[in-house]
């Protein structure tokens, strides 16, 4: 019996020594399992006299059931040992700030920024807008806005060609939206109110000049569109954009190929220490070229200039911009760096609207 008691004490110190659940199961098997050292005292079992089984029997099954008995209750300390430790390692703090994302950290570039400014007043006029392709034809680009063979603006010189295709014709980044008007006329029958922003590209290079920058144009096409439509619509434009009450406009003779009269406009505006406020003061800046659609332009795109006449107008969005949002250099726009986006860009969910104010 003795030697019962020698093997119970040793099981029971490995028990209580097993540092986790493995540990546990090891002792569990070398014990219990069907070599273990229980289960081969319960097979002397069937070598025994009769009596001697009964006693001997009662007393092993006794001692084997203490043994169960410590390994269930071992298990249930380790078990919860280990969940704790799991609770502690895998604490979360839930009050913590969430990290800020994209909709807070994220900046929309100026130019998208006025682009949605300049599409929020024009929809309130009534445009709609137009989109094209920026690798065109030298059709829609020049020839059907009158641009005669010849013209300065064709050359290599102001003008991105690519290499002539198969049938000798070269593609070329677009000048300037124009051919979007182009495509809206032969596509849609009068009326015709839209405005086309988007980016154009010529051979220039500067402190004022990228190769790459951005315009918008806007048609108007109708049977009795006339010059004070459109001055008009460019004074609500103005005074929207600049968000002021009034401002003075000056509309000075000049010349484009695609309309007749054509004109430019300055804007009345004061300039002081390097700042520059618009609907106030004696000074003058020019802001847009426009006109009255050439008769040459309607023909070419198949409407009658005796039936049909229209205005349009065209401006450079990334100097509107400057002049709106006081920066004083235009080479940052194209340079993607974020501390300058992070300074001038704005909030993703500060969406220009009229109603909300567009800048406030
Ligand atoms: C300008 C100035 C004046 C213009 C004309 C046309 C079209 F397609 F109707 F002929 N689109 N844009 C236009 C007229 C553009 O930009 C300074």
């Amino acid at each position: 019996m003795s030697e019962h008691t020698a093997l119970e004490q040793s099981i029971l110190g490995e028990i209580a020594a097993a540092p986790d659940e493995a540990a546990l199961e090891a002792v569990r098997v070398g014990a219990l399992g069907k070599k273990g050292s229980v289960s081969a005292l319960l097979a002397t079992l069937g070598r025994m006299a009769p009596d001697e089984r009964k006693t001997a029997g009662a007393a092993i099954n006794a001692l084997k059931d203490r043994v169960a008995e410590a390994l269930a209750a071992r298990r249930d300390v380790l078990k919860a040992a280990a969940l704790e430790a799991r609770l502690s390692a895998e604490k979360l703090d839930i009050t913590l700030p969430l990290r800020a994302g994209p909709t807070e950290t994220g900046r929309i570039h100026p130019i998208s920024q006025v682009m949605d400014e300049l599409i929020a007043i024009f929809a309130d006029l009534g445009f709609s807008v137009a989109e094209g392709p920026d690798i065109e034809t030298d059709d829609y680009n020049f020839t059907k806005l009158n641009f005669p063979e010849g013209h300065p603006a064709r050359e290599m010189h102001d003008t991105f060609f690519f290499a002539p295709g198969a049938d000798a014709k070269r593609k070329l980044l677009r000048t300037h939206t124009s051919p979007v008007q182009v495509r809206t006329m032969l596509a849609q029958k009068p009326p015709i109110r839209v405005i086309c922003p988007g980016r154009t590209y010529r051979v220039d290079s500067d402190q004022t000049h990228t190769p790459q920058f951005h315009q918008v144009e806007g048609l108007v096409i109708d049977r009795t569109a006339h010059m004070g439509h459109l001055k008009w619509v460019l004074e609500e434009f103005c005074k929207a954009f600049f968000e002021v009450k009034t401002v003075k406009m000056r509309f000075r003779p000049s010349f484009f190929p695609f309309t007749e009269p054509s004109m430019e406009v300055d804007i009345q505006c004061r300039r002081q220490g390097g700042e520059i406020r618009f609907g106030e003061g004696e000074d003058w800046l020019e802001i847009l070229g426009c006109g009255m659609v050439h008769p040459n332009v309607l023909r070419n795109v198949g409407l009658d200039p005796d039936v049909y006449q229209g205005f349009a107008w065209g401006m450079g969005i990334d100097r509107i911009a400057m002049l709106k949002y006081g920066m004083p250099d235009l080479r940052p726009f194209f340079e993607a760096d974020v501390r300058w986006l992070s300074h001038y860009g704005f909030r993703p969910l500060d969406f220009p609207t009229l109603a909300g104010g567009l800048s406030s």
